[in-house]
């Protein structure tokens, strides 16, 4: 843990635009999340003005590249934009660490543009807690777009989308498998689809088969998210991406959706969180030799041990111990 005097120096760095204290910053968060405690305070009144977009999908879909095709059209337009890869096999980190380098490289001597990427380091909830300090962070340095990439469809994946305002699934035309993966929870948070990689064969067949099963489904009855044809490593369609990106954000903050998505983001996670440091708790309080466990739990839990009460009930009394405590 740093010093509290370190600590609010370079949260008044990070203010000030410097981006040095800002990497500090995201280090920091990403060994010890519990450390936004002492940030937040700080930096909230310089929260809320950056578009957090998250971008996710199947492995090897094109997700850096067509980050990297977004972040060059944003900065076109006179943005700047932050990058944050979330996944330990992610190109920053992983194997594909070569073939992102050239992919980014344009980007490297633009100070507008942004790149970091962490990894799921902690457990339950680690990595989604470490991101959503770290977006907090880039938020408050003054990013006008947040793009965040994770890989797959699990759960962290699906919680890390959670922290953004838009989400963009890509697809490829061969996955597809994808369609099935889809219904595990990403269609629910797609804002945006992209079937990517349109130069190969069966890219219309998968806009249809999209757009079929998202008509089928009870999530939207009302418009369609746009299915939007990308080929990232050319640039093809990443103009129209955007166009639609926006397009949603700026009727979201004009409708107000934008603070009630963001309030019901806060809670989600609270509530994620909350269940995390509730199990940290639990595994705390049943290991029988805890010297803190006071009498009544010890024998509650002796009682459920042999058998003598059913850990249903048993639970209960225990949820009470903890109220009462
Ligand atoms: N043919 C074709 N290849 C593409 C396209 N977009 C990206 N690629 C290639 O697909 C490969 C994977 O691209 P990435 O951008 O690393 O994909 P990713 O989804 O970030 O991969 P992970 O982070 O490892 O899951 C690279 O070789 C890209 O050059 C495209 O539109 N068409
Ligand atoms: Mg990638």
């Amino acid at each position: 843990m740093p010093s509290v005097d370190k600590l609010q120096k370079e949260v008044a760095g990070l203010l000030d635009g410097n981006i040095r204290s800002l990497s500090r910053l995201i280090t920091l968060i990403e060994s010890t999340p519990e450390i936004l405690a002492s940030i937040h305070p700080k930096i909230k009144d310089a929260e809320g003005k950056g578009h957090i977009i998250g971008i996710t999908g199947p492995p090897g879909a094109g997700k850096s590249t067509l980050s990297s095709a977004l972040a060059t059209l944003i900065r076109e337009s006179g943005r700047t934009v932050a990058i944050l890869a979330c996944d330990p096999s992610s190109p920053f980190t992983g194997g594909s660490v070569l073939g992102d380098r050239v992919r980014m490289q344009s980007h490297y001597t633009d100070p507008g543009v942004f790149i970091r990427s962490i990894s799921n380091r902690g457990s339950g909830g680690g990595l989604s807690n470490s991101t959503y300090g770290i977006t907090a962070l880039l938020d408050a340095f003054g990013f006008d777009v947040i793009l965040l990439e994770t890989v797959g469809v699990g759960q962290t994946e699906l919680d890390v989308m959670k922290t953004s305002d838009t989400v963009v699934v890509v697809i490829v035309p061969e996955s597809g498998d994808s369609i099935q993966t889809m219904k595990a929870g990403l269609m629910e948070i797609a804002d945006i689809f992209v079937v990517n990689k349109c130069d190969r064969v069966g890219a219309d067949r998968m806009v249809r088969d999209v757009r079929s099963s998202l008509q089928l489904s009870d999530d939207y009855r009302g418009a369609l998210p746009p299915i939007i044809k990308t080929k990232a490593d050319s640039g093809d369609g990443i103009s129209n991406l955007l166009h639609e990106i926006d397009t949603l954000h700026r009727d979201s903050v004009f409708s107000s959706d934008f603070d009630v998505k963001r309030s019901a983001m806060r809670l989600d996670i609270l509530r994620s969180s909350a269940l995390t440091e509730m199990e940290f708790v639990l595994d705390t309080i049943l290991k029988r030799d805890n010297p803190e466990n006071d009498p009544a739990l010890v024998s509650l839990i002796n009682e459920v041990e042999l058998g003598q009460k059913d850990p249903i009930t048993a639970a209960k009394a225990l949820i009470n111990m903890i109220k009462n405590k």
